[in-house]
Protein backbone atom coordinates (compact mmCIF):
# COMPACT_ATOMS: atom_id res chain seq x y z
CA UNK A 1 0.00 0.00 0.00
CA UNK A 2 2.88 2.22 1.03
CA UNK A 3 4.53 1.24 -2.02
CA UNK A 4 1.47 2.83 -4.22
CA UNK A 5 0.98 6.00 -2.01
CA UNK A 6 4.24 6.88 -2.89
CA UNK A 7 4.46 6.05 -6.89
CA UNK A 8 1.49 8.26 -6.64
CA UNK A 9 2.92 10.94 -5.28
CA UNK A 10 6.12 10.87 -7.17
CA UNK A 11 3.67 10.96 -10.65
CA UNK A 12 1.68 14.16 -9.48
CA UNK A 13 5.09 15.62 -8.57
CA UNK A 14 6.43 14.68 -12.06
CA UNK A 15 3.25 15.79 -13.70
CA UNK A 16 3.38 19.30 -11.95
CA UNK A 17 7.39 20.18 -12.34
CA UNK A 18 6.68 21.07 -16.41
CA UNK A 19 6.73 17.31 -17.85
CA UNK A 20 4.62 17.61 -20.84
CA UNK A 21 1.72 16.09 -20.55
CA UNK A 22 -0.18 13.79 -22.43
CA UNK A 23 -1.96 16.41 -24.21
CA UNK A 24 0.96 19.27 -24.61
CA UNK A 25 3.15 16.69 -26.14
CA UNK A 26 1.51 16.26 -29.52
CA UNK A 27 2.16 19.88 -30.90
CA UNK A 28 1.43 19.86 -34.97
CA UNK A 29 4.44 20.52 -36.52
CA UNK A 30 4.75 22.36 -39.09
CA UNK A 31 7.45 23.60 -41.78
CA UNK A 32 6.44 26.73 -43.61
CA UNK A 33 8.98 28.00 -46.75
CA UNK A 34 7.83 31.85 -46.88
CA UNK A 35 9.25 32.95 -50.28
CA UNK A 36 11.16 36.17 -48.42
CA UNK A 37 10.13 39.46 -46.80
CA UNK A 38 10.05 41.81 -50.28
CA UNK A 39 6.65 43.57 -49.91
CA UNK A 40 4.25 45.06 -47.50
CA UNK A 41 1.84 42.34 -48.49
CA UNK A 42 4.53 39.92 -47.82
CA UNK A 43 5.02 40.78 -44.66
CA UNK A 44 1.53 40.59 -43.82
CA UNK A 45 1.34 37.50 -44.88
CA UNK A 46 4.07 36.08 -42.84
CA UNK A 47 2.07 37.47 -39.92
CA UNK A 48 -0.77 35.81 -40.19
CA UNK A 49 0.73 32.80 -40.55
CA UNK A 50 2.81 33.13 -37.44
CA UNK A 51 -0.16 34.00 -35.82
CA UNK A 52 -2.40 31.06 -36.62
CA UNK A 53 0.18 28.52 -36.38
CA UNK A 54 1.08 29.36 -33.13
CA UNK A 55 1.70 27.08 -29.69
CA UNK A 56 -1.17 28.21 -28.38
CA UNK A 57 -2.97 27.12 -30.75
CA UNK A 58 -1.23 23.81 -30.98
CA UNK A 59 1.09 24.24 -33.15
CA UNK A 60 5.48 23.87 -33.28
CA UNK A 61 6.21 26.25 -36.32
CA UNK A 62 9.12 25.86 -38.41
CA UNK A 63 9.66 29.35 -40.32
CA UNK A 64 11.61 29.70 -43.15
CA UNK A 65 12.35 32.86 -45.03
CA UNK A 66 13.72 31.92 -48.65
CA UNK A 67 14.96 35.66 -49.55
CA UNK A 68 13.14 35.32 -52.88
CA UNK A 69 15.32 32.59 -54.19
CA UNK A 70 13.88 29.27 -55.10
CA UNK A 71 17.06 27.29 -54.13
CA UNK A 72 16.60 28.62 -49.80
CA UNK A 73 13.30 27.07 -50.21
CA UNK A 74 14.22 23.74 -51.66
CA UNK A 75 16.82 24.03 -48.80
CA UNK A 76 14.24 24.34 -46.19
CA UNK A 77 11.78 21.73 -47.45
CA UNK A 78 14.49 19.24 -47.28
CA UNK A 79 15.42 20.06 -43.88
CA UNK A 80 11.79 20.31 -43.00
CA UNK A 81 11.46 16.73 -44.18
CA UNK A 82 14.97 15.66 -42.09
CA UNK A 83 12.70 17.04 -38.90
CA UNK A 84 10.40 14.83 -39.91
CA UNK A 85 7.40 17.46 -39.47
CA UNK A 86 3.53 16.40 -39.73
CA UNK A 87 2.82 19.11 -42.79
CA UNK A 88 5.28 21.32 -45.20
CA UNK A 89 3.62 25.04 -46.17
CA UNK A 90 4.89 26.58 -49.25
CA UNK A 91 4.12 30.11 -50.62
CA UNK A 92 6.29 28.90 -53.74
CA UNK A 93 8.60 32.35 -55.26
CA UNK A 94 7.67 30.35 -59.12
CA UNK A 95 5.50 27.87 -60.37
CA UNK A 96 7.93 25.82 -61.86
CA UNK A 97 11.15 23.36 -60.15
CA UNK A 98 9.24 21.57 -57.28
CA UNK A 99 8.57 18.05 -58.71
CA UNK A 100 11.46 16.60 -56.93
CA UNK A 101 11.72 17.98 -53.51
CA UNK A 102 7.67 17.37 -53.42
CA UNK A 103 8.60 14.13 -54.76
CA UNK A 104 10.52 13.49 -51.38
CA UNK A 105 7.90 15.05 -49.03
CA UNK A 106 5.12 12.63 -50.41
CA UNK A 107 7.73 9.54 -50.15
CA UNK A 108 8.32 10.63 -46.21
CA UNK A 109 4.29 10.73 -45.96
CA UNK A 110 3.95 14.49 -45.59
CA UNK A 111 1.32 16.33 -46.72
CA UNK A 112 2.14 19.53 -48.52
CA UNK A 113 0.08 22.59 -48.94
CA UNK A 114 0.81 25.48 -51.29
CA UNK A 115 -0.82 29.27 -50.25
CA UNK A 116 -0.47 31.90 -52.15
CA UNK A 117 1.22 31.29 -55.63
CA UNK A 118 0.52 27.87 -57.32
CA UNK A 119 2.71 25.35 -58.57
CA UNK A 120 3.20 23.28 -62.15
CA UNK A 121 3.38 20.12 -61.23
CA UNK A 122 3.68 16.78 -63.58
CA UNK A 123 1.38 15.09 -60.54
CA UNK A 124 -0.97 16.89 -59.09
CA UNK A 125 -0.89 14.85 -55.75
CA UNK A 126 2.24 16.17 -55.02
CA UNK A 127 0.38 18.13 -52.93
CA UNK A 128 -2.73 18.23 -50.72
CA UNK A 129 -4.41 21.68 -51.40
CA UNK A 130 -3.70 25.06 -52.34
CA UNK A 131 -5.55 28.43 -51.14
CA UNK A 132 -4.93 32.06 -52.58
CA UNK A 133 -6.01 34.62 -54.83
CA UNK A 134 -7.65 34.50 -58.47
CA UNK A 135 -4.63 36.51 -60.19
CA UNK A 136 -6.14 36.60 -63.48
CA UNK A 137 -9.50 37.87 -61.84
CA UNK A 138 -7.68 40.50 -60.24
CA UNK A 139 -6.24 41.83 -63.40
CA UNK A 140 -9.85 41.64 -65.24
CA UNK A 141 -11.08 43.91 -62.10
CA UNK A 142 -7.92 46.31 -62.97
CA UNK A 143 -9.20 46.22 -67.05
CA UNK A 144 -12.52 47.17 -66.41
CA UNK A 145 -12.62 49.71 -64.11
CA UNK A 146 -10.19 51.24 -66.71
CA UNK A 147 -12.59 50.53 -69.62
CA UNK A 148 -15.01 51.87 -67.50
CA UNK A 149 -13.13 55.18 -66.14
CA UNK A 150 -12.57 55.73 -69.89
CA UNK A 151 -16.06 55.71 -70.80
CA UNK A 152 -17.34 57.45 -67.96
CA UNK A 153 -14.80 60.25 -69.52
CA UNK A 154 -15.74 59.83 -73.02
CA UNK A 155 -11.86 58.90 -73.55
CA UNK A 156 -13.57 55.20 -74.74
CA UNK A 157 -11.61 54.42 -77.79
CA UNK A 158 -8.38 56.69 -77.04
CA UNK A 159 -4.79 55.33 -77.99
CA UNK A 160 -3.52 54.83 -74.36
CA UNK A 161 0.41 54.34 -73.55
CA UNK A 162 0.75 51.54 -70.81
CA UNK A 163 3.81 51.44 -68.78
CA UNK A 164 3.76 47.70 -67.25
CA UNK A 165 5.73 47.16 -64.42
CA UNK A 166 5.81 43.04 -63.65
CA UNK A 167 6.17 41.24 -60.41
CA UNK A 168 8.82 38.00 -60.02
CA UNK A 169 8.73 36.12 -63.59
CA UNK A 170 6.88 33.14 -63.35
CA UNK A 171 5.25 34.08 -60.26
CA UNK A 172 1.23 32.87 -60.20
CA UNK A 173 0.51 36.14 -59.58
CA UNK A 174 2.54 37.87 -62.23
CA UNK A 175 1.43 35.34 -64.79
CA UNK A 176 -1.96 35.91 -63.86
CA UNK A 177 -2.33 39.73 -63.81
CA UNK A 178 0.08 40.35 -66.88
CA UNK A 179 -2.68 37.90 -68.65
CA UNK A 180 -5.57 40.32 -68.25
CA UNK A 181 -2.86 43.17 -69.46
CA UNK A 182 -2.02 41.71 -73.04
CA UNK A 183 -5.70 39.89 -73.30
CA UNK A 184 -6.54 43.80 -72.87
CA UNK A 185 -4.36 44.95 -75.38
CA UNK A 186 -5.80 42.05 -77.84
CA UNK A 187 -9.40 43.65 -77.50
CA UNK A 188 -7.89 47.61 -77.84
CA UNK A 189 -5.59 47.76 -80.59
CA UNK A 190 -5.50 51.62 -79.70
CA UNK A 191 -3.78 50.53 -76.33
CA UNK A 192 0.38 49.96 -76.64
CA UNK A 193 2.49 48.73 -74.10
CA UNK A 194 5.34 51.22 -74.26
CA UNK A 195 7.70 49.29 -71.81
CA UNK A 196 7.91 46.16 -70.04
CA UNK A 197 9.69 46.55 -66.12
CA UNK A 198 10.98 43.88 -63.94
CA UNK A 199 10.55 45.08 -60.68
CA UNK A 200 10.58 41.94 -59.00
CA UNK A 201 7.68 43.38 -56.26
CA UNK A 202 9.93 45.42 -54.71
CA UNK A 203 9.80 49.36 -54.13
CA UNK A 204 13.53 50.02 -54.91
CA UNK A 205 14.20 48.01 -58.13
CA UNK A 206 11.14 49.54 -59.49
CA UNK A 207 12.12 53.50 -58.44
CA UNK A 208 15.89 52.43 -60.42
CA UNK A 209 13.99 50.90 -63.34
CA UNK A 210 11.14 53.95 -63.44
CA UNK A 211 13.68 56.79 -62.98
CA UNK A 212 15.71 55.08 -65.76
CA UNK A 213 13.13 55.06 -68.02
CA UNK A 214 11.50 58.30 -67.50
CA UNK A 215 15.04 59.98 -68.57
CA UNK A 216 13.97 58.60 -72.23
CA UNK A 217 10.40 58.49 -72.47
CA UNK A 218 7.51 60.85 -70.55
CA UNK A 219 4.66 60.29 -72.48
CA UNK A 220 2.84 57.66 -70.24
CA UNK A 221 -1.00 57.38 -70.07
CA UNK A 222 -1.13 54.17 -67.39
CA UNK A 223 1.19 52.33 -65.31
CA UNK A 224 -0.26 48.81 -64.61
CA UNK A 225 2.00 48.25 -61.56
CA UNK A 226 1.50 44.05 -60.44
CA UNK A 227 1.94 45.02 -56.55
CA UNK A 228 2.10 48.16 -54.08
CA UNK A 229 5.41 48.58 -53.45
CA UNK A 230 6.40 48.91 -57.17
CA UNK A 231 4.09 51.60 -57.53
CA UNK A 232 5.50 53.36 -54.57
CA UNK A 233 8.91 53.27 -56.08
CA UNK A 234 6.91 54.73 -59.39
CA UNK A 235 5.65 57.46 -58.03
CA UNK A 236 8.38 58.24 -55.81
CA UNK A 237 10.35 58.43 -59.54
CA UNK A 238 8.09 60.63 -61.12
CA UNK A 239 7.67 63.10 -58.40
CA UNK A 240 11.25 63.34 -58.75
CA UNK A 241 11.06 63.86 -62.05
CA UNK A 242 7.93 66.47 -61.42
CA UNK A 243 5.55 64.41 -63.54
CA UNK A 244 2.13 64.42 -61.80
CA UNK A 245 0.39 61.29 -61.36
CA UNK A 246 -3.07 60.58 -60.46
CA UNK A 247 -5.17 63.67 -61.64
CA UNK A 248 -7.35 64.67 -64.26
CA UNK A 249 -5.68 63.88 -67.35
CA UNK A 250 -2.13 62.89 -65.83
CA UNK A 251 -0.70 59.18 -65.52
CA UNK A 252 -3.10 56.40 -63.71
CA UNK A 253 -1.58 54.27 -61.34
CA UNK A 254 -3.08 50.51 -61.56
CA UNK A 255 -1.82 49.07 -58.81
CA UNK A 256 -2.43 45.24 -56.90
CA UNK A 257 -2.57 44.12 -53.38
CA UNK A 258 -4.53 47.32 -51.89
CA UNK A 259 -2.18 47.53 -48.44
CA UNK A 260 -3.11 50.25 -46.31
CA UNK A 261 -0.86 52.37 -47.52
CA UNK A 262 -1.94 52.22 -51.24
CA UNK A 263 -5.05 53.14 -49.97
CA UNK A 264 -3.50 56.24 -48.48
CA UNK A 265 -1.99 57.03 -51.44
CA UNK A 266 -5.55 56.22 -53.49
CA UNK A 267 -7.05 58.55 -51.05
CA UNK A 268 -4.59 61.29 -51.99
CA UNK A 269 -5.24 61.11 -55.61
CA UNK A 270 -1.84 59.41 -56.41
CA UNK A 271 -2.70 56.04 -57.42
CA UNK A 272 -6.04 55.65 -59.38
CA UNK A 273 -6.94 51.99 -58.64
CA UNK A 274 -6.06 49.67 -55.83
CA UNK A 275 -6.71 45.72 -56.79
CA UNK A 276 -7.10 43.79 -53.44
CA UNK A 277 -4.89 40.85 -52.99
CA UNK A 278 -5.64 39.57 -49.48
CA UNK A 279 -2.49 38.53 -47.63
CA UNK A 280 -4.68 36.83 -44.50
CA UNK A 281 -3.91 32.95 -45.35
CA UNK A 282 -3.07 32.21 -41.74
CA UNK A 283 -6.52 31.09 -40.53
CA UNK A 284 -7.25 29.80 -43.97
CA UNK A 285 -4.27 27.30 -43.84
CA UNK A 286 -4.97 26.56 -40.10
CA UNK A 287 -8.22 25.48 -41.12
CA UNK A 288 -7.46 23.07 -43.99
CA UNK A 289 -4.46 21.64 -41.63
CA UNK A 290 -7.31 20.68 -38.93
CA UNK A 291 -8.99 19.17 -41.75
CA UNK A 292 -6.03 17.00 -42.13
CA UNK A 293 -5.66 16.14 -38.76
CA UNK A 294 -9.62 15.20 -38.78
CA UNK A 295 -8.69 12.64 -41.31
CA UNK A 296 -11.34 15.00 -43.63
CA UNK A 297 -10.26 15.71 -47.32
CA UNK A 298 -9.79 19.31 -47.96
CA UNK A 299 -10.44 21.52 -50.89
CA UNK A 300 -8.09 20.98 -53.76
CA UNK A 301 -8.48 24.74 -54.42
CA UNK A 302 -9.53 27.53 -52.22
CA UNK A 303 -9.89 30.99 -53.92
CA UNK A 304 -10.33 34.02 -51.64
CA UNK A 305 -12.63 36.63 -53.06
CA UNK A 306 -11.56 40.51 -53.54
CA UNK A 307 -12.26 43.75 -54.39
CA UNK A 308 -10.88 46.95 -56.37
CA UNK A 309 -10.92 50.55 -54.51
CA UNK A 310 -11.04 53.75 -56.67
CA UNK A 311 -10.99 57.37 -55.02
CA UNK A 312 -14.46 57.78 -54.74
CA UNK A 313 -15.34 54.47 -52.28
CA UNK A 314 -12.40 55.03 -50.12
CA UNK A 315 -13.12 56.56 -46.81
CA UNK A 316 -10.61 56.90 -43.57
CA UNK A 317 -12.70 54.75 -41.54
CA UNK A 318 -11.96 52.19 -44.51
CA UNK A 319 -8.38 53.03 -43.89
CA UNK A 320 -7.86 52.85 -40.85
CA UNK A 321 -9.51 49.52 -40.09
CA UNK A 322 -7.68 47.67 -42.77
CA UNK A 323 -5.80 45.28 -40.69
CA UNK A 324 -2.96 44.92 -43.39
C1 LIG B 1 0.32 37.85 -54.47
C2 LIG B 1 1.72 37.71 -53.97
C3 LIG B 1 2.55 38.83 -54.49
C4 LIG B 1 2.04 40.20 -54.04
C5 LIG B 1 3.32 40.92 -53.87
O1 LIG B 1 -0.49 36.92 -53.86
O2 LIG B 1 2.30 36.49 -54.40
O3 LIG B 1 3.87 38.69 -53.96
O4 LIG B 1 1.19 40.79 -54.98
C6 LIG B 1 4.16 39.86 -53.19
O5 LIG B 1 3.24 42.07 -53.07
O6 LIG B 1 5.48 40.20 -53.21
ZN1 LIG C 1 -11.15 50.38 -76.05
Amino acid sequence: MKKALVCLLLAMLLASCGAPGPEEEHLIRVGFSQVGSESDWRIANTASMIAALSEANGYELLFDNAKQRQENQLLAIRNFIQQNVDYIVLAPITESGWDDVLQEAKSNGIPVIIVDRRIAVSDDSLYTSWVGSDFREEGELAISWLEAFLQQHSRAGESLRILHIQGTEGATAQIGRTAALEHAIRRHPEWEIIGVLPGEYTEAKSYELVRDFLKTEQDIDVIYSENDNMSFGAVRALEEAGIPCGGEGEIMVLSFDAVRRALEFCRDGKISLCVECNPLHGPRVAALLQQLENGSTPAKLTFVDELAFDREMLTDDMIRDREY
